[in-house]
């Protein structure tokens, strides 16, 4: 049998013409990406003949975004391959590391929400669930960051120059998506037939990037629709004399799978964004629909074979569009069609945050997308129809998908969905007690909550794998497989030499991350000192602005007061949308803090502030495996979970944070000795919004605060100073950093004093890593397979 190694020498042969010892880096991975392909391609035919034959429930996964990261590493861990394949480069003078370095990350995706997605793709491919995750081929995917002179500045993320390897043309799947023209109602023997007319057209090509699972059967497929003219519709236009319109589909095509906006937890609201929104869940969909019917020759038990699941709104348009497809393609009638729809779809919510909350203008909207709009505009009628009659008419206001000319596209989804659900226990309960309480009455059960998890596989066995190992040969369990067997390590929390092993792995990672540091920044860091880590989008409500604050306050502290705090080093990684001036202003804020520290010859000994350019998935590996404190520091309330405090949290780091989010359930499955909590709780926080929250209060009465702020407004470097920082947090202060403040300060101190504790500091770091099994995302796609989705595993 010819071995995977004898394939990568053969394709160098016959794609170079080079022999292995004469080939470039770059060559050997072009033939790592297409071999490793190829033999998923191969696996995938297998599990895919086994799949139609079974013909069981299928799940397809709707997303903006996939932030899949690397694949090469994920690829090769998964198929066993990685040892093989590092001896053979190696013999032949080439690093495995030095080729994974070349692949670019695949951005697809802003943060959290897009993060999660690839999680979940990768935790059900391993357990062998079919699922088929549904995206756009963005040419540009999240912006590449670049820190000059403290300012963020963004250039394009071209990754499909080395990036496209991987991916699997599919010219035989192309769809046609309409967009504009008008719609025409005409009574037939049928009833009342409406066809879309004078629209123009773009061509949806579908790109397939093949999941692969961790010693799985299953090999899924994430597919990525680029946009293309239409050539043949314009060619009949420009016969007719319409030039301009000719072009249109040009035009249309050529911005809709360009780029990634790059806006997190936030609503841009452009016709673009519609567009794209349309564009890949109409292609989704009618890609779903025309395999169904060819297996089935009917659309009546859809619902039994297929659920669709929407990440949050962004695809919120699959359910105007299914049912569309049944009305206007396959003439359903409308009740049956919405007993189909309604069966169909579930719906995750990933934010409350009141500017996330997708809403469309109806004048916007409705031009581009007229027969999806009047399909809309009819659920919506129904559904004030029905409210009406279960005496809900007073909460229409809040509930109704069209209100005062927007579109809410939240709304359609409760409405239209069988289940809903939120990503944390604190979330999901803040859905139904709050933001969507009155749904919740009129809707009992179909909410409830999966909180999330992560790919352990990648976020402890790949990044970690020196943690990995160790714990391998400890535990004789293999956690790798299934990673509630972790927990067999909280055996060993009192045992000294445990921790101290533990203790000396962590300090190697932090070695690695510190080379990285000096590299990538110039700065010396102590390997001895706390490494401190905030990495996540930069956003006020997830308060990066309380951490520099904390900073500030050493700073003075030991500047003048003559404190002599245990060496820290405090790691930011972040980037900001692109038209969020707040955002930008505190990474400029956070870097101007890192300059002047290392510019006074004391503070630098006992503080460093390290900003890290350009976080993506790549960095984060690198960064999460060493660090000592978790910052989860968002206001009560706002953090729908998180997902890096889970990953933080299994590599060893101990949280330092509020009562939000996912926190909560860590907190739950460490006890209160093994998490540094502070903070107003959601409660409490709502209470104070109830109350008129006065940051000039807290000015005014602590003297610290006071210092603090009045410390910033001296700060005046290379011509910069932070005035408007100042004046927000007096002045306005949504986030309540100034509420906060003391609670963090005295954290901060009690985080110290445990590190200096070596032993209880390691014992509490070994509980975490022990107690981080249920925050796999294996338990949470088995959580919606089983409860949700209701599909089986592919046997
Ligand atoms: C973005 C725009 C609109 C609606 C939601 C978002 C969003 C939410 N983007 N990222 N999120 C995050 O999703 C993660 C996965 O569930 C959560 O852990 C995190 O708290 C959200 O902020």
């Amino acid at each position: 049998m010819v071995g995977f190694t004898d394939e990568i020498g053969r394709y160098l042969e016959t794609k170079f013409g080079n022999s292995i010892d004469e080939a470039s880096e770059r060559q050997v991975y072009q033939a790592l990406m297409v071999k490793t392909r190829d033999k998923l391609s191969e696996k995938r035919f297998d599990y895919n003949k086994k799949l139609k034959d079974s013909k069981q429930k299928q799940a397809f996964y709707m997303s903006m975004e996939f932030l899949v990261g690397r694949t090469l590493r994920n690829n090769l861990f998964n198929l066993g391959l990685e040892k093989e394949v590092k001896d053979y480069l190696e013999k032949n003078g080439f690093t495995l590391d030095k080729i994974y370095d070349i692949e670019p990350d695949p951005g697809l995706g802003n943060g959290g929400l897009g993060r999660l997605a690839s999680c979940y793709m990768d935790a059900l491919t391993s357990q062998d669930y079919p699922m088929t995750g549904f995206s756009i081929l963005y040419e540009f995917g999240i912006f590449k960051q670049v820190i000059h002179d403290g300012w963020q500045q963004e250039y394009p993320d071209n990754w499909l120059d080395l990036g496209s390897y991987g991916l699997a043309y599919r010219s035989d799947e192309e769809v046609e998506i309409k967009f504009y023209g008008s719609t025409r109602e005409e009574w037939t023997d049928k009833g009342l037939k409406i066809t879309h007319n004078d629209y123009t057209s773009v061509i949806a090509e579908p790109y397939d990037l093949l999941i692969s699972g961790y010693h799985s059967e299953a090999v899924n497929t994430l597919r990525l629709w680029r946009a293309k003219a239409n050539k043949g519709f314009n060619m009949k236009l420009f016969e007719k004399g319409e030039y301009a319109r000719s072009v249109e589909s040009d035009v249309i095509a050529e911005s809709i799978s360009k780029l990634l906006y790059p806006a997190d937890d936030n609503d841009t609201g452009k016709a673009l964004r519609i567009k794209q929104q349309y564009f890949f869940t109409s292609a989704s969909l009618q890609q779903i629909v025309r395999n169904h019917y060819a297996t089935y020759s009917t659309l009546d038990n859809l619902a039994e074979k297929v659920v669709i699941h929407i990440n949050d709104t962004h695809p919120a348009m699959c359910i105007p569009e299914l049912m569309r497809i049944l009305l206007d393609e396959y003439e359903y009638s409308w009740e049956d069609a919405w007993n189909i729809v309604t069966k169909t779809f579930a719906y995750t919510n990933h934010t409350i945050m009141a500017e996330a909350l997708e809403k469309w203008s109806v004048d916007l909207f409705k031009p581009i997308l007229p027969r999806i709009y009047s399909i809309i505009a009819e659920i919506n009628n129904r559904f004030c129809e029905w409210c009406k009659r279960i005496g809900a008419l007073s909460e229409l206001e809040t509930m109704s998908i069209i209100h005062n000319n927007m579109i809410k596209m939240a709304n359609l989804c409760i409405v239209s969905s069988y289940n809903v659900n939120g990503v944390s226990k604190l979330h999901s309960d803040i859905l139904v007690e709050d933001t969507f309480k009155s749904f919740n009455r009129i809707y009992p059960g179909k909410f409830n909550n999966v909180t999330n998890g992560i790919a352990h596989r990648r976020w402890i066995a790949q990044s970690n794998p020196e943690l990995t190992s160790y714990l391998n040969d400890l535990l004789k369990v293999d956690f790798v497989k299934d990673l509630s067997k972790i927990e067999k390590l909280y055996d060993y929390k009192d045992d000294r030499s445990v921790i101290e092993d533990l203790e000396k792995i962590k300090l190697l990672k932090k070695a690695q991350l510190s080379k990285y540091i000096k590299e990538s920044t110039g700065i010396n860091v102590d390997n001895e000192s706390i490494f401190d880590v905030q990495v996540k989008r930069l956003h006020e409500y997830k308060r990066q602005l309380l951490n520099a604050l904390h900073i500030v306050y050493l700073y003075r502290k030991i500047k003048f007061d003559g404190l002599r705090p245990v060496p820290r080093t405090f790691i930011f990684g972040a980037k900001a949308s692109s038209g969020y001036a707040m955002a930008k202003n505190i990474i400029k804020f956070i870097c101007t803090l890192s300059e002047m520290i290392e510019a006074d010859p004391v503070v630098r000994n006992y503080v460093k502030v390290v900003f890290l350019e350009d976080y993506r998935v790549t960095l984060a590996e690198k960064i999460i495996p060493a660090a000592n404190v978790s910052e989860q520091i968002s206001q009560a309330g706002k953090e729908a979970s998180g997902t890096g405090n889970m990953k933080l949290m299994l590599n060893g780091a101990l949280t330092l944070g509020t009562m939000d989010g996912a926190n909560v359930e860590i907190h739950e499955a460490v006890g209160d000795k093994n998490i540094f909590i502070f903070g107003l709780s959601t409660p409490e926080v709502n209470e104070l919004i109830k109350n008129g929250y006065r940051p000039i209060d807290y000015y005014r009465s602590s003297s610290e605060i006071r210092d603090t702020l009045e410390f910033i407004r001296t700060i005046n470097l290379n011509g910069s100073n932070f005035n408007n920082i100042v004046d927000y947090l007096i002045n306005s202060d949504p986030y309540m950093c100034l509420a906060d403040f003391h609670s963090y300060v005295e954290k901060q101190k009690e985080v110290e004093n445990t590190y200096l504790d070596k032993n209880k500091w390691g014992s509490m770091s070994l509980v975490n890593i022990a107690k981080a099994g249920i925050f796999s995302a294996d338990r949470s796609t088995e959580e919606y397979a089983k409860n949700i989705w209701n599909i089986d595993i592919v046997k």
